[in-house]
Parts: structure tokens; C-alpha cells; sequence
């Protein structure tokens, strides 16, 4: 199983619990739940009395937890996101739960096979990429930490959509990852909370339509799930909503007395939950989305304020008591709607409902791309949501009166910090919303705040500077580290003890065995058996063969243009011109993974999928470079797969164009991993080599500032008239080298990379990344000098823990501390 060898701390597992316990749990509900017989179980039968057993093994003292912050009363903290990429849960609870040593005793006892168990368990998919899985960490880390927190999000029924790849060609299928019953949520319907809107909506021809002036009622039934904090001493709770109709609706008062209308209407509600939107970007002004939203602050807001009222009964002690992070804009109704409760509910007055709302909320801004924040047109709120238009109109006509107090006559500044922006169709714009509604706004990497500050959102900045502030992203070293790589975990914990776990700074620690030959083969051979094991298991999986001994050269993240997969792919086709054309001097053998999903409607994105299909499929029919280079889209990137694959890497790619990527959070888990980086000065990147040293990083390329610089003037054919292997490797894709029988398929690629002025400025990067592509191969040469080099990174890697970041949140945002149960 993929689970820490290390010797824990004694574990409570260990001290209440025997592997024959363990054992008869598993047994008894094989039977009771799935009334099988033991031995002619099936698989997932096996896996589902597993999490089963461990579920109820965590029951007592995920009680115990809640119970204990009922009586203690404590400020807590509530996670507000429309994403939480969890993955697979079975391993990582056992780990948390330090009950590893029990569950290979007891299953070697019967003979089972641990990885195929585990691998019964599907990955709760519920996100689209880095703010999902940011949100996953953090709840590791609150828990962990004993932060009395909770996760609010969606129920969706199905998740990301499932990658294949057909001709080349991405192809989505759905993910109904519930069509086989959860073991690890439980269902509160006894929590049950009502949404009210003004108007319905009904599903036509897939789009939402609004009908105005007939009020409906949703309902959100919340499901939970178990956040487990490593050591097992803190269970937090993950909530998710799922939507549903009212069953004891009173259609007289709501419709027109039409019973299977207003049933049928139900069938629209259930579709509120039904699907994540699989864009991170930019796929805006969709209705159900906006419901969505709404629905998933409706319902969390009702559910804390009703914990909040029956522990107290003082309104004003309402931001002592809750602390909210917004992750991005997506939640931002908290805004008007914790308005709405506190001046329509408890009948307080303006002012003090607007201190209580602001001092409670806080928000955390994750792009800096302009085009993708969110504005919601105002027709969705006249129909849906007039009250909350209401007070969002009352909070901008006295936040634009204060700013005409300060800047009077600055009309132009008005417009451009109004939270409505005018137009053929007035919209409110989301993130001015959240900056004014709340008293923190954050940015995930310190550059990022920087440009947020200074560019992205100035005039606000200029307005409320104490608000804003930086909280470097951070990833969990548990499900990162020592879950996923136990034999690098192993080989740390033999030399700086395990302390590590909690207290990632420790890592640190490890810098001395850098200049340690004996530890440099050690690194190196745990780095090996970790591509053997992804090697054998791509075999297995999808009779793909890779080399291990090649170097394993990795960009895995979402398909976007700022992201740059193509300056990579670039890189490619000129190492394979050397080869073709013989100038390549003895290479290195190497292998370039590429992974990552495209928006389904991006159209360009779906183009580079199918642009490194072709480039693989080439090179692997050429003899030229059998053996020395390959390149393997894997389908389906997923937390899963990132946990097989991040092991395994040598070479981390990280070359989006300077200052588009707000932080990057895959950078910091090959880090930890003792992959190398070669990297563009962006997002959290650039606070890695800080940390690890310059020179012991792969940087290169323009930095933000000179891009900025740059973007007025950049002209793609300078490069390609006075870089020779930038136009042949321009030439051999317009040849259609690598589309013989799909003749001009990349031509709007080689548009955007030339012809249209491309804002991402692959080309004016391209010559430098190569040349640090070649330092990074000579240093692959010397064995020793990579150990020392991938060592540093390790042992500098330990500001980037996800649990370094939650204490800033706790203390600089929250003003939470730890409640832990005794
Ligand atoms: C918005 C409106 C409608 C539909 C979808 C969306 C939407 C959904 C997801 C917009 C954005 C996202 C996701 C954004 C995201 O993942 N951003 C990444 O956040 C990471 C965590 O902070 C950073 O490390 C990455 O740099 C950033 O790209």
C-alpha cells in the first residue's frame, strides 16, 4: 500500500486495536453491508468494507471532535469553495490515522492484495485543477494543525470529466463517480436548509432559463465527509450540498395549483448539483453556474448561522465567533447575503450589518488574467436574487459616495472601481464585490500580490491598502511526501527522524547530507525504484513502455495557452531536428511527459493535445530517435495519477510566461519529490529558488516586468528569421510533418505562435530554455552533481507545506488558534 513505512508516533490505532480486530471489523461488514461470503468477495466489495471499517474506526473520535468545539465555543474557521479535489481517501485515512502497521498485518493475515483494494476507490474529482486541490490541502492541514474548520462545498454528482484520447484527439466523458455508494459521506437530512429565489428556472436544450416573478425553493441536504488530521486526534468535517426539491412544498402558495409542474420543477432543482463546470478559466454567463453559486453560499451561510445562533445569542460578537474564506470569487454572494440575513433576519441596522459582514469575510484572489474574473449580468439577479441586488446597489452607493469624498472629481476612477460595470448589459463585477465586502484580500505567491496590487485590481489597492496582503500557497508533505513516495519519505526520515511530518521545516535539516556521497546514492536509487514502479504500472495500465534509466522530464497541469505546453513541445521538435540532422552531440536518453486536461469548449487547448499526440506518435515511428527520445501524453491527469507520476520525475517543467501564473502549486510537489526545475521567474517559482538557491534551479527566460516591457512591440518573426532552429522546427509542423495525413490540422497553432502576436511570447523564450535545457542534461551527466543539486531541493522545500500557509491564514486572517479535544 502506498503508505508512510516510517515509524510513527504510537498511533491510537495501535493502542485500542489488534490486526485481529481490524480483521473481524472488515469481515463483519463484508457481511452485514454487502452479505457476501469473505472469500468470494469482489474487489470493490473488499475496498468498500475497508473504508467501511476504518470509517467507523474514525466515527468515535470524529464525534468526539465536533462535540468538543460545541462546548468549547471556539472562533472557527469555514473553507467557502465551489472546489475540493480530494482523490482517493481509503490510504490516505489509514495514514493519517497511523493505522498502516495494523492494515498490512491484517491483510497479509488473509491474503489480500492491498494496491488492488485500494485502487477500487474512485478520486473524488470534485475540482478542475490547482484552487480544488489547494482547497484539499488546506483542509489536511487545518485538521492536522487542530484548527477548529470546515470545508464547505458542492455535492456534484458527477466530477471533472474523464480524459481519453482518440486519434489524437481529447474526448470528455462523464464521471459519475457516485454511481456506486460513497462509503465515507454521511447524510445529514435532518440538516437540511432551504434556498429561496425569487423566480425559477428551468432546464431547456442544456441552457437555464429563468422565469421570472415564481418565487421556488431549493433544498440542500448536507453531506459530510471525514477530514482526518494527521495522528487522528482532530476529525474535521468536510460539508457538501446537494441539491433537491421540497417535498412538502406548499404548491398552492408557490404555483398555480399545477401538481406535476411543480414536480417536475423538482427534477430542475436536482440539476443545480449535478455537473462541475469544467472550466478554469474564462467560460462565463452560464445561469446554472450562477444558481450554483449562490446555492452553495445560501446554503453554507443558513447552516454556520444557525451553529453560530445556538451557541450565542449576541449578534455583535458574530466576526469573534466565524472567520469565512472566500476561495476566489466564486462564493462572493456571501457579500449581500450575509447581508440579507443580518438586516432582514436579525433586524439589525445598516451600519452594524455591514461591519459584522466585512469583519467576518475574507477573500483569496487566485488569477491575475483581467478576462477571467467573474461579472454576473444583472438580469440573473433582478430575477433570481433582487434583495441581494438591492443591498449590493446600497453597498456601492455609499462605498462610490466615500470614494468621491476622497478623490473628488475622479470620475473616471468611480467607473473603474464601481462594483457595476456598464455596458450594452450592466454586469457586477465579483472581485471589486469581495474587496469591498470583506477586510482581507490575498493573493497565493508573492508576486502574484504584487501585480495584483499594482496592476490587477490598483485602484482598489490605492483605496484599502491595510486589506491586502500575501499568503504563499503550500501543498500537504502527508499525501505529497510521505504517502506518495514512501522510499524518499524513508530514506529523509532515516536521517533527520520523522519529525518532518508536522513540522515540514525541518527538511531543512537534510542540507548537510547534500555534500553525503553515501546519501546521494541513496536518493538515487530510491528516485530509480520510484520510475521502475511507474514504469511497470504505465505498462500494466496502458501497455505503454518507458525507459527507466531515461530522464523523466514532466509538465502536468491544465492545457492553456499562458501555460505554454507548446514552448515545451517546441523544445521537442528541435531536440529531435538534432537528432534527424545528426548534430546532437551523445543525449542524454529522455522521456517528456506530458499530461493535462483542456476546457472542453477551448478549442486551441484541444489543438496542443493533439499537436503532442502527433509529435509522440512521430517520433516513436523514427528510428533515429528509438531509444534516446520519447514523448507519452498520459490521459486522464487526476490527483491519482499526480501521485504516481511526481514520484518518478527527474526534470519539472514550469515555463508559463512571466507573471500569468499566480502561483503554481504541482512546482512545489516535484520539489519535494528531488525533481529538478526548469522554470520560467513566475508565480511561487520564484520563491523556490529563493529558498533552495538560483543555482541550484533551471530559471531562464523574460521576467515579468520584461515581458510587460515586451508585449508592445514583440514580433514573432524576428525569432524565426534569426534563429535558425526555431524556423525549421516552425517549418518541419507547417510541413505537416507530424499531420501526413491530416493535412493543415496545426495551422491555427502556428497562427497564434506567429501571425496574431501571440501575448504569451512562446518564441521569445524558446532560445533560452533551450540553453538551460542543455546546462540541466550536462549536470544529468554527473550523477553526483544531480544528487547534490535534487538534495538542496528536497532540503529547501519546506516553506512550501500547505501547513506553513494555514498558520498564516490563522493568525494574519483568521484569528483562529487551535482547539484541540483532549
Ligand atoms: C469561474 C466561473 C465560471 C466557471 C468556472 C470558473 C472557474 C473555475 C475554476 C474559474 C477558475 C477556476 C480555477 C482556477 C485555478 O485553479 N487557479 C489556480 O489556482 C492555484 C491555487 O492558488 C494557483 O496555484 C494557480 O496558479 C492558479 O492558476
Amino acid at each position: 500500500m502506498n503508505i508512510q513505512t516510517t515509524a510513527a508516533p504510537s498511533g491510537q490505532g495501535d493502542q485500542v486495536l489488534g490486526a485481529d480486530r481490524l480483521n473481524e471489523l472488515f469481515v463483519q461488514h463484508l457481511m452485514s453491508d454487502a452479505v457476501v461470503e469473505p472469500a468470494g468477495a469482489y474487489e470493490r466489495q473488499r475496498f468498500e468494507a475497508a473504508a467501511r471499517s476504518v470509517r467507523y474506526l474514525l466515527s468515535q473520535r470524529w464525534i468526539e471532535t465536533q462535540r468538543h468545539y460545541d462546548r468549547q465555543n471556539p472562533k472557527r474557521v469555514y473553507y467557502m469553495s465551489m472546489e475540493f479535489l480530494i482523490g482517493r481517501s481509503l490510504s490516505n485515512n489509514i495514514a493519517n490515522l497511523m493505522l498502516h502497521p495494523l492494515v498490512e498485518r491484517a491483510l497479509r493475515d488473509q491474503g489480500l492484495d492491498v494496491m488492488a483494494m485500494v485502487d477500487q476507490e474512485p478520486d473524488a474529482g470534485l475540482g478542475n485543477g490547482g484552487l480544488g486541490r489547494l482547497a484539499a490541502c488546506f483542509l489536511d492541514s487545518m485538521a492536522t494543525m487542530q484548527l477548529p474548520a470546515m470545508g464547505y462545498g458542492l455535492r456534484y454528482e458527477y466530477g471533472m470529466f474523464s480524459q481519453s484520447i482518440v486519434d489524437g484527439w481529447q474526448r470528455e466523458r462523464p464521471d459519475n463517480w457516485l454511481r456506486r455508494q460513497d462509503p465515507w459521506e454521511i447524510s445529514r437530512r435532518s440538516e437540511a436548509v432551504e434556498v429561496k429565489l425569487a423566480g425559477s428556472f428551468e432546464m431547456h436544450n442544456e441552457s437555464l432559463q429563468v422565469v421570472p416573478n415564481r418565487p421556488s425553493v431549493l433544498v440542500g441536504v448536507p453531506y459530510d465527509r471525514p477530514i482526518v488530521g494527521f495522528g487522528g486526534r482532530t476529525i474535521n468535517s468536510l460539508r457538501l450540498w446537494n441539491a433537491a426539491a421540497h417535498d412538502t412544498f406548499d404548491f398552492q402558495e408557490f404555483s398555480t395549483g399545477d401538481f406535476v409542474g411543480a414536480l417536475v420543477g423538482g427534477i430542475s432543482a436536482q440539476t443545480v448539483t449535478r455537473v462541475l463546470y469544467p472550466d478554469d478559466s474564462t467560460e462565463m454567463g452560464q445561469g446554472l453556474r450562477f444558481v450554483q453559486e449562490y446555492f452553495l453560499v445560501a446554503c453554507s451561510l443558513a447552516d454556520l448561522v444557525r451553529r453560530f445562533r445556538s451557541a450565542n445569542d449576541d449578534w455583535s460578537t458574530f466576526p469573534e465567533k466565524v472567520a469565512i474564506q472566500l476561495n476566489d470569487t466564486h462564493p462572493t454572494l456571501a457579500v449581500p447575503e450575509l447581508m440579507r440575513i443580518l438586516l432582514d433576519e436579525a433586524h439589525l441596522g445598516w451600519d452594524e450589518a455591514w461591519d459584522i459582514t466585512r469583519r467576518t469575510l475574507a477573500y483569496t484572489n487566485h488569477t491575475l488574467l483581467p478576462e477571467a474574473l467573474e461579472k454576473w449580468p444583472l438580469h440573473y439577479f433582478r430575477n433570481l436574487l433582487p434583495r441581494q441586488l438591492e443591498i449590493i446597489y446600497e453597498i456601492n452607493q455609499r462605498f462610490l459616495s466615500e470614494v468621491r469624498r476622497v478623490y473628488p472629481g475622479d470620475e473616471a476612477r468611480i467607473e473603474r472601481v464601481s462594483l457595476i460595470e456598464e455596458g450594452a448589459e450592466d454586469k457586477v463585477r465579483m472581485a471589486n464585490l469581495a474587496i469591498v465586502g470583506s477586510h482581507s484580500t490575498n493573493g497565493v505567491a508573492a508576486i502574484h500580490s504584487r501585480l495584483l496590487r499594482s496592476a490587477t485590481v490598483k485602484d482598489l489597492a490605492e483605496i484599502f491598502p491595510e486589506r491586502f496582503n500575501n499568503k504563499t500557497n503550500g501543498v500537504t508533505p502527508r499525501r505529497w511526501l510521505m504517502l506518495a513516495n514512501p522510499g524518499l519519505a524513508q530514506a529523509i526520515t532515516t536521517v533527520i527522524g520523522d519529525g518532518w511530518v508536522t513540522d515540514f521545516g525541518q527538511v531543512a535539516r537534510l542540507k548537510p547530507s547534500a555534500d553525503d556521497r553515501g546519501f546521494h546514492q541513496t536518493f538515487l536509487a530510491t528516485k530509480r525504484e520510484a520510475k521502475v514502479d511507474f514504469s511497470n504500472w504505465l505498462k500494466a495500465a496502458s501497455g505503454e513502455v518507458v525507459d527507466p534509466d531515461s530522464i523523466f522530464d514532466c509538465q502536468v497541469k491544465r492545457i492553456h495557452e499562458y501555460k505554454r505546453q507548446m514552448l515545451n513541445a517546441l523544445r521537442v521538435v528541435i531536440l529531435y531536428n538534432r537528432l534527424r540532422t545528426g548534430s546532437a552531440t551523445d543525449m542524454a536518453p529522455r522521456t517528456f511527459f506530458f499530461a493535462g486536461k483542456a476546457a472542453p469548449a477551448y478549442r486551441l487547448a484541444k489543438l496542443i493535445i493533439k499537436f503532442i499526440n502527433n509529435l509522440a506518435g512521430t517520433i516513436d515511428g523514427d528510428p533515429v530517435a528509438r531509444g534516446r527520445l520519447k514523448v507519452v501524453f498520459l490521459p486522464e491527469y487526476s490527483v491519482s495519477l499526480a501521485e504516481r507520476l511526481i514520484p518518478a520525475s527527474d526534470v519539472s517543467n514550469q515555463i508559463s510566461t512571466a507573471g500569468y501564473e499566480a502561483s503554481g502549486t504541482s512546482n512545489m510537489k516535484f520539489m519535494m519529490n528531488g525533481a529538478l526545475t526548469i522554470g520560467t521567474r513566475d508565480g511561487a517559482t520564484i520563491e523556490m529558488a529563493e529558498e533552495a538557491g538560483e543555482e541550484n534551479f533551471f530559471l531562464f527566460g523574460l521576467t515579468a516586468q520584461q515581458v510587460s516591457d515586451t508585449a508592445g512591440w514583440y514580433d514573432p518573426y524576428w525569432h524565426y528569421h534569426n534563429d535558425p532552429e526555431t524556423r525549421a522546427a516552425l517549418d518541419l509542423i507547417a510541413s505537416d510533418y507530424f499531420s501526413q495525413n491530416e493535412r493543415g490540422v496545426f495551422a491555427p497553432l502556428l497562427d497564434r505562435l506567429l501571425k496574431n502576436g501571440d501575448r504569451y511570447l512562446h518564441l521569445a523564450d524558446l532560445g533560452s530554455y533551450l540553453e538551460a535545457d542543455r546546462a540541466l542534461c550536462e549536470l544529468y551527466a554527473d550523477r553526483d552533481a544531480w544528487a547534490r543539486k535534487a538534495i538542496l531541493n528536497v532540503a529547501g522545500s519546506g516553506k512550501f507545506s500547505s501547513d506553513r500557509t494555514i498558520a498564516q491564514y490563522a493568525t494574519e486572517i483568521w484569528g483562529v488558534t487551535p482547539c484541540p479535544a483532549p
